[in-house]
């Protein structure tokens, strides 16, 4: 069709230069340019003006969504059409408040937080469009990040709590910021040579300290920190090492510290680490009876027990303290394997005859028979008790089977173990075979705590009783620190030869920073707030202020006994996680991770309550 029958209007029949022909030619491709270029602006201003969707559907598709509404709901001269309007309104202004207060959480959010959450919700996307659950077996199933209450928390109105409170974020600080300078990576520092220190608990695993921190880190709201943490983590921390670990100590410093991050803060880093993790520690159960090996080697996957254990038994305090973790991980890996494994421990104990109702320390994952009759709260037992207790409240007191384990075994501690010295003090003593051991360990002073946290569900009436041993525990370890030179216990005390709460071999007189005894005050402070507590727990400040304190961070001391510290030269990465956390929160208001939300494993990595997880 020729320009011309299309663009009549365009014609200039009195234009002289060129023949007419060659000049409308010319003219009326130039015209058409000209209109082609209007008719793009038109349409680009229609798509590309801002709100240009309204625009389109009002002009093009029109009112279609009105059309759509009308036809599905009722006619506007339908009687029922201002009950339909009070609906609109009402769904309008609950729409409108919700996205207030959408606004407002965000508003009260860290930027890293907000970041998170859009990763998260692309994550949830990217899911979805997977189909239901995501189909991809190398990817995590997506989680719905909540927050639990109380992740961080506020200053107090007390002054002198609140004083006390920044004094001890200070120490976390000089022991972070030591650790940092001195031994980035290590798994621990030597605060007096100021080097870097590694244990061979760890195998080859680096980073102890690091994970151990982070949640102290989050709950004193050191985020700077936290991000180098974190950055470190996402970019050095590796789980593919060929060399033995000890289970138990990777599991309730490794995962429970990387758990508790993830549920502080999101970040899904933390989570796809603890499930790898967790991953590597699964050939441990591969024993004749499911009860796991102390020590693994994560690339092989070949475990094996310690040399020193009765009969090559594993060790009621390990593999009785993978509960709480392991139970998180199925939760976020969707893997059931996680919860069998910890379910399982509990069906071979159960099928066992207890001696007096008493949990032996050893006992031989191929035989599945106990091995030496020895029974302790304190070290190679105590953490088995905890985790059946914590078990309990971590399901929101569903897990029947936990509660029952825990308190008949307390009733059987309670008559076979624990004792009242000539002067009154209560101690829980170590059994051997049927006979008593008058000595008490700085790790069964954890056990005040716990009594404490389980006293309330206890059966018949027991809960005055429970609190009173609970507060007596907790005075009888205040009492190992009194007796002391440095004001600070030793590793373990003894009730017999004339004394009371007083080590008397050499190689029980020393102090590596241990968490136990401040646990319990924090513990006996939540449930009591007598102000005994607080002053014992600032009392342990000064000492440690006094005499673990070095340039270089804090060390352990060879003997509480000596007037002047001999230091050990060892920071161990629990003071960063167990006690500097225990003593900011004595000193920290109720709501700061608050029981009813949490429960601490036993490395004091807070773990939320089945209640928090809808
Ligand atoms: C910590 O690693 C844990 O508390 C464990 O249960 C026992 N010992 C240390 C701290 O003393």
């Amino acid at each position: 069709m020729p320009v011309a029958t299309l663009l009549p209007f365009t014609a200039t029949p009195n234009r002289k230069s060129a023949s007419p022909t060659s000049f409308r030619l010319t003219e009326k491709f130039i015209l058409l340019l000209v209109f082609s270029a209007f008719i793009t602006l038109c349409f680009g201003a229609i798509f590309f003006l801002p709100d240009s969707s309204k625009l389109l559907s009002g002009v093009f598709f029109h009112s279609s969504a009105v059309e759509t509404n009308t036809r599905t709901g009722p006619d506007s001269s339908d009687p029922g059409s201002a009950g339909n309007d009070e609906r609109v309104l009402a769904k309008i202004k609950k729409d409108h408040e919700k996205a207030l207060l959408e606004a407002k959480d965000t508003l009260q959010k860290r930027p890293d937080e907000i970041k998170q959450d859009i990763l998260n919700d692309k994550d949830k996307v990217a899911k979805e469009s997977l189909g239901q659950g995501g189909n991809d077996v190398n990817k995590l199933p997506f989680v719905e990040y909540h927050r639990p209450p109380g992740a961080t928390g506020h200053e107090p109105e007390d002054p002198e709590a609140k004083d006390r409170r920044a004094k001890i974020k200070e120490m976390m600080k000089h022991a972070w910021g030591s650790y940092r300078r001195y031994a980035w990576g290590s798994n621990e520092l030597r605060p007096v040579s100021k080097q870097g220190h590694s244990s061979n608990l760890f195998g080859s695993i680096k980073g102890a300290t690091i994970v151990d921190a982070l949640d102290t880190l989050y709950i004193m709201e050191m985020f700077e920190e936290f991000d180098a943490a974190t950055d470190w983590i996402e970019k050095n921390l590796d789980f593919n090492v060929n060399a033995e670990v000890s289970v138990f100590e990777v599991n309730i410093r490794f995962v429970g510290g990387l758990l508790s991050a993830y549920y502080l803060s999101g970040k899904e880093v933390y989570r796809r680490k603890a499930v790898e993790l967790g991953e590597k520690l699964l050939p441990a159960f591969k024993t004749p009876t499911g009860i796991p090996w102390a020590l693994l080697n994560l690339k092989s996957g070949i475990g094996r027990n310690w040399p020193w254990a009765s009969g090559g038994s594993s060790i009621l305090a390990e593999y009785g303290t993978l509960h709480l973790e392991f139970m998180h991980l199925s939760k976020l890996s969707g893997n059931p394997d996680f919860a069998q494994k910890v379910m399982n421990i509990r069906k071979v104990l159960n099928r066992l005859d207890k001696p007096q109702g008493l949990y032996p320390n050893y006992l031989n994952p191929n035989s599945g028979q106990w091995g030496q009759h020895h029974v302790s709260v304190g070290g190679l037992g105590d953490s088995f008790y905890e985790y059946l207790l914590k078990a309990w409240l971590m399901s929101d007191k569903t897990d029947e089977e936990g509660k029952k384990m825990y308190y008949d075994a307390l009733q059987a501690i309670e008559t076979n173990l624990m004792r009242k010295s000539s002067s009154g003090l209560t101690y829980i003593a170590e059994w051997k075979g049927g006979l008593l051991e008058h000595k008490m360990g700085h790790l069964t002073c954890f056990a005040g705590g716990m009594i404490a946290l389980g006293a309330d569900g206890a059966p018949g009436d027991k809960t005055g009783h429970q609190m009173e041993q609970a507060a007596e525990i907790a005075r009888t370890c205040h009492e190992s620190y009194a007796r002391t030179a440095l004001k600070l216990g030793p590793e373990a005390f003894r009730f017999d030869g004339g004394v009371e709460a007083i080590a008397t071999r050499q190689n029980e007189k020393y102090f590596i920073l241990r968490p136990e005894v401040i646990e319990t005050y924090m513990y006996m402070w939540r449930f009591t707030h007598d102000p005994k507590y607080r002053e014992w727990g600032w009392e342990a400040v000064q000492a440690l202020e006094q005499h673990c304190k070095v340039e270089g961070g804090y060390s352990g001391v060879r003997d509480v006994y000596a007037s002047t510290p001999n230091h050990d030269d060892v920071q161990q990465s629990f003071y960063l996680a167990e006690t500097l956390k225990y003593l900011y929160l004595l000193f920290s208001d109720d709501d700061h991770l608050p029981f009813d939300h949490w429960v601490f494993n036993t490395e004091a990595h807070p773990l939320p309550k089945n209640r928090n997880q809808a």
